[in-house]
């Protein structure tokens, strides 16, 4: 079966509790976990920052979580410190089934680049290594499922509808940051790139 299940950062810390709490980022566990056995690959994706990184507020002086900044490559959001390599806060939630996975990609552990997509850093350049894994597999379609449906998730889709996959995103397994309008323009950018959005 030529087709994966791509799960995008279901982590701690973007669930309740947790530094970048996405509202009901833990009730997408179990439906992700009940998609599984539907794809002949799951891909899981964590967000994997070191200690200081650059997309974290904190690495700023007089700037703010949610501020935005000019980097190198072009505007970003500033966050709160998230993800820390090692950090329980970077672990998967408990509950997700982590056992079906073939792969484990990380991303954003570039200190001076952050990484929303799973297949290239916020450079739009530097890839992850993810393009590879699955055409080198034979894998042509995705879809995909996760945190946060306006940043990681809407990246990454975009991205892999650029590279020629077959792209779907089951927005009831997805859950949003929404912050300035984020999720509508996430929604109509992925419409626009081809990507397929179900289960909205
Ligand atoms: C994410 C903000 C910062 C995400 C990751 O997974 O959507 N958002 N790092
Ligand atoms: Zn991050």
């Amino acid at each position: 079966m030529a087709n994966a299940l791509v799960v995008i950062d279901v982590q701690n810390d973007f669930c309740p509790g947790g530094a970048l709490a996405v509202a009901g980022g833990d009730e997408i566990v179990q439906p992700i976990n009940a998609m599984m056995d539907g794809f002949g690959a799951v891909i899981l994706t964590q967000d994997w920052h070191p200690a200081g990184h650059s997309s974290f507020a904190s690495s700023h002086p007089g700037k703010g979580p949610y501020e935005m900044i000019e980097m190198p490559y072009g505007p970003q959001v500033l966050w709160p410190d998230h993800c820390i390599q090692g950090s329980t806060g970077a672990l998967f939630h408990p509950d997700l089934t982590t056992d079906r996975a073939d792969l484990i990609i990380r991303k954003g552990f570039n200190p001076a680049i952050d990484s929303y997509s799973a297949f290239f850093e916020n450079d739009h350049t530097t890839p992850t290594g993810l393009e590879g894994y699955l055409k080198t597999r034979g894998i042509r379609d995705l879809t995909l499922v996760g945190l946060a449906t306006d940043f990681c998730v809407n990246f990454s889709a975009v991205d892999a509808a650029r590279l020629g996959f077959k792209v779907t995103v089951d927005l009831a397994a997805c859950r949003g940051i929404d912050l300035d309008g984020s999720m509508a323009a996430a929604l109509d950018g992925m419409k626009a790139a081809g990507v397929t959005l179900a289960g909205g």
